[in-house]
């Protein structure tokens, strides 16, 4: 039976050809399927003369049991096959190191800032915040700045509407605070001193190299019956001595104005060769305390005003402002 054999050695081909097990099925179709061909033999064998067809029989069923276990062969290496694929897929390298986190840290203002509260913490200043949204009295009115002053112009200060502007200074924060005090403190007819500062945002219609529209503040006020310009002077070199962490600091107050303090100062600091500007200062102007219900003649005080930004350039050695609102994490992250 020649064509036994072909239908062997070709069962046996086509199974080696095949890549994917659905594929193989189709083939096992073509020899063991009921039309296929050794089936079509098995069913020929009835045409046989009775005496060939045991030994006919047997030959077919051989060749069927060899095709059958090479086909069950090439089942487990297409099943091997498609295991290793998936297992080189799904490799996974436990000795790649972790992704890690990426641990925050604060923006170099904020160290500033936390520092500043920090060091007049310590020596009895409250830190007092208030509304970055103000109205006109407590961001103008109270601070003894006049109707037509240029700070209220449009092209200067950013208005909410008429009424309400995004504060200038952080000085509202020390109206308010003033106010309350005196309230909480009117039955008494006296009250304690008033020593807080007040940091926060301030916004203003400027930008450029040296100019943002938002930038940090930092405001601080005392008041008493027995405050002078002399505490204002040592509180100031104080303030600077520590925050620099250096003893040889040296501070010089220039005669200035601002309508809010009389008299009023400015107050530059030595630096590389020349005088540093770093903020303004003054005795609380009388008007202002009135507007507060401070009775003028038995309080006095005085008030100071740092930026923020100023400080952070000259303790990090920043040389452009800008750097601190471009949220780069290459520059902000040196500085934790
Ligand atoms: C500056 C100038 C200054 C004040 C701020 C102040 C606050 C109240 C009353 C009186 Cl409630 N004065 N603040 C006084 C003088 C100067 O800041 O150059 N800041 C960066």
């Amino acid at each position: 039976m020649q064509e036994l054999e072909l239908i062997l050695d070709e069962a046996l081909k086509q199974f080696a050809a095949t890549a994917q097990a659905a594929e193989l099925e189709q083939v096992k179709a073509r020899y063991l399927g009921k039309e296929g061909s050794l089936t079509g033999l098995l069913k020929s064998l009835g045409r046989l003369p009775a005496e060939d067809r045991p030994a006919a029989g047997a030959r077919i069923n051989r060749v069927k049991q060899t095709i059958e276990i090479a086909l069950q062969a090439r089942r487990d290496a297409i099943q091997q096959q498609a295991l290793q694929q998936k297992l080189a897929a799904e490799a996974l390298d436990v000795t790649l190191p972790g992704r890690g986190l990426d641990v925050g840290g604060l923006h170099p203002v904020t160290r500033v800032l936390d520092r500043i509260e920090t060091l007049f913490h310590s020596i009895g200043f409250d830190v007092a915040t208030g509304p970055e949204i103000e109205n006109d009295f407590y961001n103008f009115t109270a601070l003894n700045i006049p109707q037509n002053h240029p700070a209220r112009a449009m092209h200067d200060t950013f208005y909410i509407d008429e009424q309400h502007v995004l504060r200038t200074h952080t000085s509202p924060i020390q109206i308010r605070y003033m106010q309350a005090h005196t309230e909480k403190y009117r039955s008494f007819q006296t009250m304690p001193d008033i020593r807080i500062i007040a940091p926060g945002r301030v916004y203003r219609v400027d930008s450029d190299a040296t100019h943002s529209p938002m930038f940090h503040q930092v405001e601080g006020l005392w008041i008493g019956e027995q405050v002078s310009f002399a505490n204002l002077e040592h509180l100031i070199s104080f303030f600077l001595t520590e925050f620099f962490e250096n003893k040889a600091i040296k501070v010089r107050f220039r005669p200035s104005f601002f309508p809010f303090t009389e008299p009023s100062a400015e107050f530059d600091m030595r630096w590389k060769g020349g005088w540093l500007e770093i903020g303004g200062c003054g005795m609380v102007h009388p008007n202002v305390l009135k507007h507060v219900g401070i009775d003028s003649e038995k309080y006095i005080g005085f008030a100071f005003g740092v930026g923020v930004e100023r400080l952070a350039m000259l303790r990090y050695g920043v040389n452009d402002l800008r750097l601190f609102f471009e949220n780069d994490l290459q520059f902000l992250k040196q500085f934790n």
